[in-house]
């Protein structure tokens, strides 16, 4: 695979997967490796996306629509896009972010059960044509995931305070998402130890980058 621009690589899960561990392993193995890299979250990584992020996360906010919810991660993104995203890949850097439009279609489609098609046209709006190379899909059963996550409650935001059933139907989206883009995403089993996962990542990652050299 030859780019012209840099690599844009996602990782996705319910919240208690894990790959914001997974994220913090392979930062740090890039950097020692001295390769130059990007990373960003979703909602955020700008400042009028950091704001939209803390709207959208406010537990106090729970009369929010799940049509606002949508627009405004739409929006949130469609300006890290613009102001972050486009300008680093154009620079040929690896950018890597910790969730992007498949956590919309995983959450407000199925978790919230609104309209899966509309909802892939407008993340195409958001992202002007641009999608993710490689998308790493860090697979958990919600049991496991809420058993990671029982410690966590004070800090839990607006969409953590979901039921169980919301994070069934989420994660069962990101599974035919997966099924749906097979080139793209790569389900990895984040049920293991962190270590065994991370080498299950590291190998992956390794290939692509290889691939792109
Ligand atoms: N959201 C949305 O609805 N629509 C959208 O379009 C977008 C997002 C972009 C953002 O929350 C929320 O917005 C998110 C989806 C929604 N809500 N939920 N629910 P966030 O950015 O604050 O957080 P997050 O991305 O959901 O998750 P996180 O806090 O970064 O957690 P994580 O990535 O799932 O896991 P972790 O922090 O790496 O691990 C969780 C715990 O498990 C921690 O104590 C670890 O030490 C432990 N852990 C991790 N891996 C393991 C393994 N392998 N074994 C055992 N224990 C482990």
């Amino acid at each position: 695979m030859v780019l012209n621009r840099g690599l844009f690589i996602t990782f996705e899960g319910i919240d208690g997967s894990g790959k914001t561990l997974q994220l913090e392993l392979l930062t740090a193995n890039l950097e020692k490796a001295g390769l130059k890299y990007l990373l960003i979250r979703e909602p955020g990584g700008t400042s009028i996306s950091e704001q939209i992020r803390k709207i959208l996360l406010d537990r106090k906010n729970i009369e929010m629509s799940a049509e606002t919810e949508l627009l405004l991660f739409a929006a949130a993104r469609a300006q890290l896009v613009k102001q972050i995203v486009k300008p680093a890949l154009a620079e040929k850097t690896i950018v890597i972010s910790d969730r992007f439009f498949d956590s919309t279609t995983a959450y407000q489609g199925y978790g919230r059960e609104m309209n899966v098609n509309f909802i892939q046209n407008l993340n195409d709006f958001a992202i002007q044509g641009l999608s993710p190379d490689l998308t790493f899909y860090f697979d958990v059963s919600v049991e496991t995931a809420l058993g990671r996550l029982k410690d966590r409650t004070e800090k839990s935001d607006r969409i953590d305070l979901e039921s169980q059933n919301f994070m069934e139907r989420t994660r069962s989206g990101y599974l035919k998402i997966a099924e749906r883009n097979p080139d793209r995403v790569r389900v990895i089993d984040a049920e293991r130890d962190p270590e065994e996962i991370f080498k299950d990542l590291k190998l992956q990652f390794d290939k692509i980058l290889n691939l792109v050299k």
